[in-house]
């Protein structure tokens, strides 16, 4: 293993898991953040979000002396940037993170070192990481400038775990490794040739930036097919989770699950930094964000139907997160939802979340946070918005005499329907 140091700037729900499993193959790893908070949290062996088993490993990493977090960046031989891409307005990418990244870990880099993008980006942007570090550091070469001898490689390898499963698909995911040259993409696949059990797949710069904004995409698109059969079909009055699962015995169709809409800080924003390239051509990717953008309306028209039924209603909204088995409740359609309906003042609500012990600020004194129990036991009105585990072994006789809707068809797709079969 020649990188001998490597710090890893961002430590969030890509960042700290990454860091984790490089210290894990004892390698020294240095965490940069600039949440003094979280910093200190890791420091004493702890985490501050919410990924399986991530914790024990943390503590490992940090008590045998591999992983430590700093505010400030220190030299190291590769440096992994893996801060937040959010949109801003106009849904153009905001790569202000990024840019703060560069500028930070500039000072110190020296000859010979290695930088990682591993952001979601728009194409280009490794380029532009490039070149704000070539502005700080004119006394270095960059690939933009000499080419493959240039004394800072740069390289986009973009993140592709999934949240609630961060820890094996680091492992075990094949990884894309776009270089700004050759050497840039050779260095980084021995990188993460360290810890990934897939395969490292090199390709250029660019080619890997719209290859994760890809996949991303096809999810999207996939999932905004699900969504408008789901409303298609409450108009059809047609169960939409029976429909799906019959389609699905096609042996060429795999239709995936309707939902309450899209969450979530990759698959509802990564598709809008396609459209913001060419806007022009990226017509179906633009329309499947609408259709799941749309989806939240959809199940709130449904609700203020079913309140309007009642004087004063108890509202229960069974999840927050933007889906199942987490706490992240970034871009998360089930706090639209939630939030909408207190806006709306639709009766009482009550939410049950079991990953998070507060509620967030733009809810709290609003609403109440509760136990499934004591939701079942009093409301009117259910409103199941996220899957999660808890929620599934939920007594089905306590949700009687309820107005019962379900965005996730766990309590209302058909059981052990002969006819339709893999129940
Ligand atoms: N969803 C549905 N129906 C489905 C599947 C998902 O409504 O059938 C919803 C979820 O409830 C959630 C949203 O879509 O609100 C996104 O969830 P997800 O599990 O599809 O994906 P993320 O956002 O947690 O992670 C995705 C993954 N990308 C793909 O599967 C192509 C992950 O591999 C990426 O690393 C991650 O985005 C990322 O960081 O970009």
């Amino acid at each position: 293993m020649s990188k001998k140091r490597i710090s890893v700037i961002g430590l969030g729900y890509i960042g700290l898991p990454t860091a984790t499993v490089l210290a894990s193959r004892q390698i020294q790893v240095i965490g940069v953040d600039v949440n003094e908070k979280a910093v200190d949290t890791i420091n004493q062996g702890r985490i501050h979000i919410v990924e399986p088993d991530l914790d024990m490993l943390v503590h490992a990493a940090v008590s045998q002396g591999f992983l430590k977090a700093t505010t400030t960046p220190e030299p190291a031989d590769a440096f992994l940037i893996a801060v937040p891409t959010p949109f801003k307005e106009g849904k153009k990418p905001d790569l202000s993170y990024i840019e703060a990244a560069a500028k930070s870990i500039a000072p110190v880099l020296k000859k010979g070192d290695l930088v990682i993008l591993e952001s979601t980006s728009p194409v280009g942007a490794t380029e532009q990481l490039a070149r704000w570090l070539a502005d700080v550091r004119q006394d270095l070469t960059f690939p933009q400038d000499v080419g493959e001898h240039s004394d800072i490689r740069v390289a986009h390898c973009p993140e592709r775990v999934l949240p609630g499963h961060v820890l094996r698909e680091l492992v075990e995911n094949d990884r894309i490794v776009g270089g700004m040259t050759h050497r840039c993409s050779e260095a980084a696949r021995e990188l993460y040739e360290t810890f990934v059990r897939g395969d490292c797949i090199v390709t250029d710069v660019r080619t890997a930036e719209l290859c994760k904004l890809t996949e991303n995409s096809f999810r999207d698109v996939n999932i905004a097919f699900a969504n408008e059969l789901s409303v298609i079909s409450d108009r059809l009055k047609i169960n939409v989770w029976e429909l799906i699962r019959l389609a699905n015995r096609h042996p060429r169709v795999n239709i995936l699950q309707p939902g309450p809409g899209v969450g979530g800080h990759c698959i509802a924003v990564d598709p809008w930094f396609i459209v913001d390239s060419v806007p022009a051509d990226a017509n179906l990717i633009r329309t499947a964000r609408e259709v799941n953008d749309r989806k939240p309306k959809h199940v709130l028209a449904k609700l203020t139907a079913s309140a309007n039924r009642f004087k004063e209603p108890v509202i229960a909204m069974f999840g927050l997160s933007f889906k199942a088995n987490i706490d992240d409740l970034r871009e998360s359609p089930a706090l639209d939802i939630v939030q909408e309906a207190v806006e709306q003042k639709m009766g009482k609500i009550l939410v049950v979340e079991p990953n998070i012990s507060k509620l967030p600020t733009s809810l709290s004194g609003k609403t109440e946070l509760v136990t499934a129990d004591v939701a079942l036991e009093s409301a009117d009105i259910i409103v199941l918005l996220v899957d999660h585990k808890q929620f599934l072994t939920v007594d089905l006789d306590r949700l009687q005499e309820r107005v019962v809707i379900d965005t996730r068809g766990i309590w209302s797709k058909p059981r052990g329907n002969r006819a339709i079969g893999r129940a």
